[in-house]
């Protein structure tokens, strides 16, 4: 019997090539992926369609939508924030048009097959915009401080938005009652993956720092050593997709979820990082519109609602992340190299 089929766009970026190898090896799904980048062949092999391209091209988003038939949607694919501050426009027309592309093929698949689409969208801290004068002791909820100050953070605060209307009102172009689409999103914190170093993202010093002192390179940082932010390791990351994917719909009682792990410092980043390559060369050289953007995001996040609704709990703080799962892996991804 054929198996349901789920989309995953942005399938070759950090989050995307982990969710894909998580899916094939539980087999429960025909994997159809879509990136801008040409994925490695293991990560090709492991999908039903690889589809190399634009979210923007219309072409393509048609022949996707005829060809296939999609249960659930993971929606990562996107311009992250410093790279959407150089390039406002691009970083407006991926994030914002692009998805828009997306929840239409989710929106008429619901409506072909008279069953709601799940479309899970990643969000992040970005969506915030915190003030000097905010208090932040207490960990930040969905509701508060969203006036972002990137157009990355604009974008995903209005995606959230846009995904939230086609669920609970949108009509069709004739005006006609139609099966919605049903919209989740999570907004991520920083991520530290041990298998791939980001780029383009402003929480990258996190992961960056780490991978440097793996392959005995030194590292500036390019945020002040008091710098505060909520990360979280990708292993829970994809954890939590899953597992809000799979909430029964009944005991969701909000569309926008934070999830969260450990909040720490830059400094305390590279403390760590010391215990194991005690030789590491850290070095802190803030930039400033770097800096800024990291400021203007929280330094905790509520997740309060995401561990009552559908149960979550990061697997790994601050010391068994680098402990258990980032140490031993990066040491192992470099010890030949
Ligand atoms: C970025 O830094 O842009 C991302 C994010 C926090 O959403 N990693």
């Amino acid at each position: 019997m054929a198996k349901p089929e789920v989309l995953i766009t942005g399938a070759n970026g950090e989050i995307g090539q982990r969710l894909v190898e998580y899916l094939e090896e539980e087999g429960r799904y025909d994997i159809v992926a879509l990136d801008l980048t040409e994925p490695a062949p293991e990560l090709a092999e492991k999908t039903k369609a690889f589809y190399r391209g634009n979210i923007l091209d219309k072409h393509l988003m048609d022949g996707i939508e005829t060809h296939h038939r999609f249960e659930i949607i993971f929606h990562l694919a996107g311009v992250l924030s410093s790279t959407g501050e150089k390039n406002p426009m691009l970083a407006h027309h991926v994030n914002v048009d692009g998805s828009l592309n997306i929840l239409q093929i989710a929106q008429n698949h619901s409506q072909a097959s008279g069953k709601s689409v799940v479309f899970v969208f990643s969000s992040s801290i970005a969506a915030y915009g915190i003030r000097k004068e905010d208090d932040t002791t207490v960990p930040v909820s969905v509701r508060q401080y969203l006036t972002p100050m990137t157009m990355y953070g604009i974008n995903k605060l209005y995606i959230e938005q846009l995904g939230r209307y086609y669920c609970t009102s949108y009509k069709g172009e004739e005006g006609e009652d139609s099966v919605k689409l049903d919209f989740r999103c999570l907004r991520f914190p920083g991520l530290i993956s041990p298998q791939t170093v980001p780029s383009g993202g402003t929480s990258d010093y996190g992961p960056e720092m780490l991978h440097a002192a793996a392959q005995g390179k030194p590292y500036s940082c390019f945020v002040s050593p008091g710098t505060m932010l909520p990360f979280m390791v990708m292993s829970d990351a994809i954890r939590s997709l899953i597992m809000l994917s799979r909430a029964p719909e009944d005991q969701l009682r909000h569309r926008i979820y934070n999830v969260t792990a450990f909040s720490v410092t830059a400094r305390q980043i590279m403390k760590k990082i010391e215990q194991y390559w005690p030789e590491a060369e850290i070095d802190f050289e803030p930039v400033l519109k770097r800096q800024a953007i990291v400021d203007s995001w929280p330094d905790r996040i509520d997740d309060g609602p995401a561990r009552r609704d559908w149960d979550w709990h990061p697997e790994y703080d601050f010391d068994s992340a680098f402990d258990n799962v980032l140490v031993p892996h990066v040491r192992k991804r470099y010890e030949n190299k």
